[in-house]
C-alpha cells in the first residue's frame, strides 16, 4: 500500500498526533505572518501555544467570504507573492471575486490530493481522462489536470463548452474517465443521444462529479444515461478547490482528506459543533498550505459529519451530500426549503427530465415559486392533456412532500439553458 494509501486507514489516535502537529503548525504560520490573523487571535485571546489538543481547535476564529472580500485581493497571503506560483479566483454571483494563491508546494500537494481523489475511483495510468470542468480561475480544469497527470493517467485537457467537440473527443480518444459538473454531463448525454452515439460506443466507466449541489435521483440519472459509476467530489476555492473530499467505492459520504483538511459541522446559529450525523454549516480548517492558511472557514454548505471508519477501511471522516448552503435556502410562504428538496422530488416523477428551474416571485407579502420542469420528448409527443396531467402531478408530489403549493409549468424538451459549468437553477425575480 502506498503511504498516502496507509495515511487513510491509519487509526484515529495515531493521525490525531500528526493533526495536532499540524495544526499548531498553521496556527504558529498565520500568527506569525498574516496580520489578519494575529489580530483574530488576540481578539479570541488564543496565542500558538495554546493549542495543545485538537479539542483547542474551537477556540480559533472563524473566517468568512466577507474576510477574504475585505482583504482582497492578498490580504489573507502568509507568504510573500514571489514565493506564489498560481492564482485562482472564484466568482462567485455578486460582488468582489475570491482570490486563492498557491505556492510550488501548495500545488505538489494539491496534485497529490487530486491523484489520490481520482485513486478512491481507481483511475490508474492506462485510463484516458475526459476533463470538462473549466480552465482558467475557475479551479476544476487545472486541479483534475494536475491529479491525473500525476497518476500518469492520459488527460484531455478539453475544457468545458464546445458540446459537439467533446462528443468526438469522449469517442474517438476512448475516454474511460469523465471529469465535469453534473449538470454538464446530462447535457452531455443529451448531445451524444441527438448525433446518435449510444453510451455502448464509448468506454466510460467513472466520473467525477462536483462543483454544484446533486442528488441521488440525479446520480442514477447520470449514470443510466453514460453507463459509468458516478463518484461526488467536493471542494471550493478558498480552501483548495477540488480535491478536499470525495466518494469511495462505497459510495456512502466522502471522505475528507483529513491528513490536510480539519473538518466541522457546527450549527450555523449558535456556531457550535452538533452531534455527528445532525445537519449543520461545514467549516474547514487547512492544515498544510503554504500561501494560504486558513483557520475555520465557514463554507455555508450544509451536510453532516460522520466520524466513524468506512466499510472501505479508510479512517478519514466521511462529510454527507451537500443539501444546501445557508445562503440558496429559500422561504415559501413560511416552509424552509432547498432547492436540492424539490430537485429529489422532481427527478422521482416518471418522464420528468433532469433539467428544471426555480423561479421565484412577489405576490403581494409573499413568496411565490414556480418551477419549470422539462418532460420527456415522449410527452409532448402524447398532447396537451398529458403535459398538463405531467404538471398536476409534479404538483401533487411537491406539495405531499414539502407541504406548499407551487406553480408548475412543463416545458419542452431541451428549452431550459445548459451550462458548460455550474448550472444556475434558480432565476430569482422578487
Ligand atoms: O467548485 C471546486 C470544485 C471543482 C469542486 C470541481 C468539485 C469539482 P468553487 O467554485 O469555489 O469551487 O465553489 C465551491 O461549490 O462551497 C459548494 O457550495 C459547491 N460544491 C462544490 N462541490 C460540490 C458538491 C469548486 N460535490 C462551492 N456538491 C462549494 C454540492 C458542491 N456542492
Amino acid at each position: 500500500m502506498s503511504l498516502s494509501g496507509a495515511l487513510e486507514r491509519a487509526p484515529r489516535r495515531e493521525r490525531a498526533r500528526f493533526q495536532l502537529e499540524r495544526l499548531r503548525a498553521v496556527v504558529a504560520r498565520v500568527h506569525e505572518r498574516v496580520p489578519f490573523y494575529r489580530r483574530r487571535l488576540g481578539e479570541a485571546a488564543v496565542a500558538p501555544a495554546d493549542i495543545r489538543s485538537l479539542d483547542d481547535l474551537r477556540r480559533l476564529p472563524f473566517t468568512t467570504k466577507d474576510d477574504f472580500q475585505a482583504t482582497y485581493p492578498f490580504g489573507l497571503l502568509a507568504t510573500p507573492l514571489d514565493d506564489v506560483v498560481r492564482l485562482h479566483a472564484s466568482s462567485g454571483t455578486t460582488g468582489t471575486p475570491t482570490v486563492v494563491a498557491y505556492t510550488r508546494g501548495d500545488l505538489d500537494t494539491w496534485s497529490d490530493l487530486m491523484a489520490r481523489t481520482l485513486r478512491a475511483g481507481g483511475v490508474g495510468r492506462s485510463d484516458v481522462v475526459h476533463n470538462a470542468y473549466g480552465y482558467g480561475l475557475f479551479t476544476g480544469g487545472l486541479g483534475f489536470h494536475y491529479g491525473a497527470e500525476r497518476i500518469g493517467a492520459t488527460v484531455v485537457p478539453i475544457s468545458s463548452g464546445f458540446t459537439e467537440r467533446q462528443l468526438l473527443a469522449l469517442r474517438d480518444f476512448g475516454a474511460t474517465v469523465l471529469c465535469c459538473t453534473p449538470s454538464y454531463s446530462l447535457h452531455l448525454a443529451e448531445a451524444l443521444g441527438a448525433a446518435g452515439i449510444p453510451p455502448s460506443a464509448l468506454r466510460l466507466r467513472v466520473g467525477f462529479f462536483g462543483a454544484e449541489p446533486w442528488t441521488e435521483e440525479m446520480r442514477r440519472a447520470i449514470e443510466t444515461r453514460l453507463g459509468l459509476t458516478a463518484f461526488n467530489v467536493y471542494g471550493l476555492s478558498e480552501i483548495v478547490g477540488p480535491g478536499v473530499s470525495v466518494e469511495c467505492e462505497e459510495h456512502h459520504g466522502m471522505h475528507v482528506h483529513e491528513d490536510h483538511f480539519l473538518p466541522e459541522v457546527v450549527d450555523p446559529a449558535t456556531l457550535e459543533p452538533v452531534a455527528p450525523g445532525v445537519t449543520g454549516e461545514l467549516v474547514l480548517t487547512t492544515l498544510t498550505k503554504e500561501a494560504l492558511p486558513v483557520l475555520r472557514y465557514r463554507t455555508r454548505d450544509l451536510t453532516v459529519l460522520d466520524p466513524e471508519p468506512c466499510r472501505c477501511g479508510r479512517t478519514f471522516a466521511r462529510i454527507g451530500r451537500i443539501t444546501g448552503r445557508t445562503d440558496d435556502m429559500l422561504i415559501i410562504r413560511g416552509v424552509n426549503l432547498f432547492p436540492s428538496q424539490i430537485e429529489q422530488v422532481l427527478l422521482a416523477v416518471p418522464r420528468v427530465e433532469p433539467h428544471y428551474l426555480l423561479v421565484l416571485r412577489r405576490e403581494g407579502a409573499l413568496d411565490a415559486l414556480e418551477i419549470r420542469v422539462e418532460a420527456h420528448p415522449d410527452v409532448v409527443v402524447a398532447g396537451e392533456e398529458a403535459v398538463r396531467g405531467l404538471a398536476d402531478l409534479v404538483q401533487r408530489r411537491v406539495r405531499e412532500a414539502i407541504g406548499i403549493a407551487v406553480g408548475v409549468t412543463v416545458v419542452p424538451p431541451g428549452s431550459i439553458e445548459r451550462s458548460p459549468g455550474k448550472a444556475r437553477r434558480i432565476h430569482d425575480l422578487r
